[in-house]
This record gives structure tokens, sequence and C-alpha cells, in this order.
């Protein structure tokens, strides 16, 4: 099989949401020696938009979304470890997860691969998590950052929530917060009072670190 031949059943396989071919094609490429990020951003994720945009138009449903999220998700299972580094000195903590009334970890994940491949120590809570876990794992893991991720309109006002706990909590000031996520943006970002905002995750780990040696250069 060509390179191409890889990409396009790559893009077809995780379209129709088959996971053992997607997971076989993942092997394959990886054997001719094609590069994970490439299999990733070439044909994984533009997969996974053509599915939501199948989905807007009401050709897909709640049921193929899922199907192909799990494609995607046995894929990056055997792309994770080629993705992230290993063994690195860590470059600060940051604790993730995916706001409360929201289930989708995809994004999230693939943050923290980058992240972990960066160099950063990644403490993962999954999805659903709830204000006040974030404010009993802030307290627990004193993280340097605490991402928020959301992936629908509804469950966006949830970073707000979470800020306002920190805030109550008395812990708003000791960590930087990061929030990202498909139908995030800066200015809403800006207007919930996050410290940073970025839109995929390459981009999410240099404003981590910007974010991080900003807040370092600053005195005590
Ligand atoms: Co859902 N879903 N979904 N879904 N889903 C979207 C998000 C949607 C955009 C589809 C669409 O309409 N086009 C739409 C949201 C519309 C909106 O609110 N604006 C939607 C909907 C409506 C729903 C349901 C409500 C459907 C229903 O039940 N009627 C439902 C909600 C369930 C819930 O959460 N309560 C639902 C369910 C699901 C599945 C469970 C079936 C499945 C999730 C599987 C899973 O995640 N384990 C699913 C999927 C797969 C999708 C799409 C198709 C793909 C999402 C994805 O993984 N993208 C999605 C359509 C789309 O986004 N194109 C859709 C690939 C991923 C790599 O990109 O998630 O954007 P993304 O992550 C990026 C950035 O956002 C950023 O970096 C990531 C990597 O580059 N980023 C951060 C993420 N977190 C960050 C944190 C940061 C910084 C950057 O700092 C902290």
């Amino acid at each position: 099989m060509t390179e191409q031949e890889i990409l396009q059943g790559l893009y077809d396989r995780t379209l129709v949401g088959d996971a053992p071919a997607v997971l076989d094609l993942t092997g394959r490429g990886l054997a001719a020696g094609m590069a994970p990020e490439t299999m990733l951003f070439e044909a994984l994720i533009p997969s996974l938009e053509e599915v939501g945009a199948r989905f807007e138009r009401g050709d897909f449903f709640v049921p193929e979304m899922l199907i192909a999220g799990r494609a995607m998700a046995g894929a990056m299972e055997v792309l994770r470890p080629l993705l992230a580094r290993t063994g690195a000195t860590s470059l600060g903590t940051f604790l993730m997860g995916t706001v409360k009334g929201d289930v989708h970890d995809i994004g999230k994940n693939l943050v923290n691969i980058m992240l972990e491949g960066a160099g950063f120590q990644v403490i993962d809570l999954g999805v659903q998590v709830a204000p006040e876990r974030f404010v009993a794992a802030v307290r627990e893991h004193r993280p340097d950052i605490v991402g928020f991720s959301a992936f629908l309109t509804t469950t966006m006002p949830m970073f707000k929530a979470n800020i306002n706990a920190l805030e109550k909590a008395g812990l708003r000031d000791q960590v930087i917060v990061m929030v990202g996520g498909a139908p995030v943006t800066q200015e809403y970002a800006d207007a919930v009072g996050a410290d940073g905002y970025a839109a995929d995750a390459s981009t999410a780990v240099r404003r981590a670190k910007e974010l991080l040696a900003g807040r370092r250069a600053v005195p005590a």
C-alpha cells in the first residue's frame, strides 16, 4: 500500500467507524515509516471533522459519531506513546479535565499527549468533571496550570462556574487557567476570565509554556 492509500484508508474507515481497519492501517503506516503526526493531522482529524459536518447536515446521527470517535480513539492508543516523549524532566504540572455535562474527550486526550510530549506532567481527571472535583484536585496536586475542555456551547458556561469555584476556595491566584475545545474562542476565554486559550493541541503546548514562563518571571 502507498502512503496515500494508507491516509485515504484511515480517513474512509474512521468516517464509517471501522475500528479494526483503522487500527490495522495505523500499524501499516507505522511499519511503512510514516510519521504519527501525518496520520493524525492528514487523515484522522480531518475525518472526524467530516463526521461533525455530516452530523450538522443530518446525514449522521449520534451512533455514527460514537463509532467514528471510537475508531479514532483506538488509533490514538497506538500513536500516543510515539507522540509523547518519555523520561523528560517535568516542565510543570498540568491538571486537565472535560467540564461537567460534557463527554467529549478525544480533543482533550490529544492535548494531553502533546503536553506530555513537550515535557509536562499531566494529571487527567477525565470527563464530566464537576467544579468541586477540579477544586479538590487543584488543592491536592497544586498544578501550575488547570485546563478546562468543553465541546458544546451548552457546557462552555462551566468554565465560569469552575473559575468561580476556584475563587471561592481561595485558589484562583495560585493556578493558571487555560480553556479550549471546539466551540471556544479567545473572546469567550477572555470573557470568563481565563488566563489562556488555544484552538488546537500544538498551540495549547506553546501557550502553556508562555503562560508558565510569564508566571515564573514575576517575583512572588
Ligand atoms: Co459530539 N458534538 N455530541 N459527540 N462531536 C460535536 C462537538 C459537534 C460540533 C458536532 C456538530 O454538530 N458538528 C456538536 C457540538 C455543537 C455545539 O455545541 N457547538 C456535538 C453534539 C451536538 C453532540 C451531542 C449533543 C449530540 C446529541 O446527543 N444530540 C452529544 C453530547 C454528549 C455530551 O457531551 N453530553 C455528543 C456526543 C458525541 C459522541 C459521544 C457520540 C462523540 C464523542 C466521543 C468522545 O469524545 N469520546 C462525539 C463526537 C466524536 C463529535 C465530533 C464528531 C468530533 C469531536 C472530536 O473528537 N474532534 C464533533 C464534531 C467536530 O468537532 N468536528 C462533535 C477531533 C478533536 C481532535 O478535535 O475536539 O476540537 P477537538 O479538540 C481540539 C481543540 O478543540 C483543542 O485541541 C484539540 C486537539 O487539536 N482543545 C483544547 C480541546 N481541548 C482543549 C483544551 C485546551 C486547549 C485546547 O486547554 C485547556
